[in-house]
């Protein structure tokens, strides 16, 4: 059994992924709650940014059995999305159906399942919570409630990879309308490859009939379209994960400049939750720019051979973690100081 035809017209361009793609059925519905949801923090002169969190799948078949993931528990997004709030930013929560969400994550049903943190009480019972958790969930809570009396988290979920290129375009052109205040921090994992809906099997694929091969074409270089003509005023972050650390600068690096975005995140699979290095470009050799890369604790890109990028790296102690340090904390308060100068350089234009 194979799939192996390719496409004769070559790659993917992002216009002919869209040219030949359907959108999912609930597009029109989760764009005009978006427009909805920024017109009310435009009124309230709120910085808004768009956070991507989780895996996106593959499937194999149209009536879906069988699908390819995208390894993302959805802990850096949810985990930022929080601390995105707490700075005032108004958030678009755009994550992988059932992945870690901003508040309920620290209730996760596999670490720490809530059943846990109630008890019954008396002979009539009633339902209690257990002394030693009441502090915690009272912290969690309070801030969840006032998230939602403040009406400044939107949530929005995909699951295919095709539903997140979709909604990614859609909601990236409707942020654009908030220019300069508008964050983009692109932490999902998104599959570099996809089967076209025409190379899609329609049931379930059936064995007995030998090995499977199934050629996937490449998912088109969505940042490329989205910094030049999606979102052209906004402060894009993307993220890219790498599993041998001497890639890291180099492809992070590589994707800086490739699409010319304001910062790329790079990150190791088994050191994610305790280091991360920002690759951003160098300002031109001014006074004042040699003065900004210093305070943003940046340092020459030296080793990895860039002329025109600066790596920073973010480092916790083994200790702090264990404690319950967030990297995210980190992460989110270096981006909200650089989002803001970036404000405040169009004052100065
Ligand atoms: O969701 P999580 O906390 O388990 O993992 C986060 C991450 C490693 C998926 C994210 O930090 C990231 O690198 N996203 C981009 C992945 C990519 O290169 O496509």
């Amino acid at each position: 059994m194979s799939t192996t035809t390719s496409t004769s017209s070559g790659p993917f361009s992002a216009e002919s992924y869209f040219a030949t793609q359907p959108p999912p059925p609930t597009l029109e519905h989760d764009i005009d709650g978006v427009r909805a949801f920024l017109s009310r923090q435009a009124g309230k002169g709120r910085k808004v940014v768009l956070v991507t969190s989780g895996g996106t799948t593959v499937p194999l078949e149209l009536n879906v059995v069988r699908f390819l993931d995208n390894f993302s528990a959805g802990t850096r997004g949810a985990t930022s999305a929080e601390y995105f709030l707490q700075a005032g930013y108004a958030v678009i929560f755009m994550h992988r159906q059932f992945s870690l969400q901003p508040f309920s994550r620290h209730y996760s049903h596999s670490t720490n399942p809530f059943l846990d943190f109630l008890e019954i009480i008396g002979n009539d019972p009633t339902i209690g919570v257990t002394p030693s958790k009441k502090a915690h969930l009272l912290e969690i809570l309070s801030a969840y409630k006032s998230v939602q009396n403040e009406g400044i988290l939107h949530t929005l979920t995909f699951v295919t990879v095709n539903d997140y290129l979709w909604l990614l375009r859609a909601v990236s052109q409707e942020l654009s309308t908030m220019k300069r205040k508008a964050l983009y921090y692109l932490a999902a994992a998104v599959s570099d490859f996809f089967l076209p809906r025409r190379k899609m099997f329609e049931h379930k694929i059936q064995s007995g009939k030998g090995n499977l091969s199934i050629e996937m074409d490449q998912v088109p270089k969505i940042l490329k379209p989205m910094v030049e003509e999606w979102s052209r005023d906004g402060y894009i972050v993307s993220f890219k994960l790498e599993t041998d650390q001497t890639l890291l600068i180099p492809k992070a690096r590589a994707a800086l400049e490739r699409y010319g975005h304001q910062v790329v995140i790079g990150n190791d699979l088994n050191r994610r939750k305790f280091e991360v290095v920002f690759i951003s470009r160098k300002l031109p050799a001014t006074p004042n720019a040699e003065g900004d890369r210093k305070a943003a604790g940046g340092e020459p890109d030296s080793g990895q051979a860039s002329s025109t990028s600066v790596a920073t790296w973010l480092r916790l102690d083994p200790q702090a973690v264990e404690q319950g340090k967030e990297i995210e904390e980190d992460i989110v308060a270096e981006l909200v100081k650089r989002h803001q100068r970036w404000i405040e350089e169009e004052s100065e234009i």
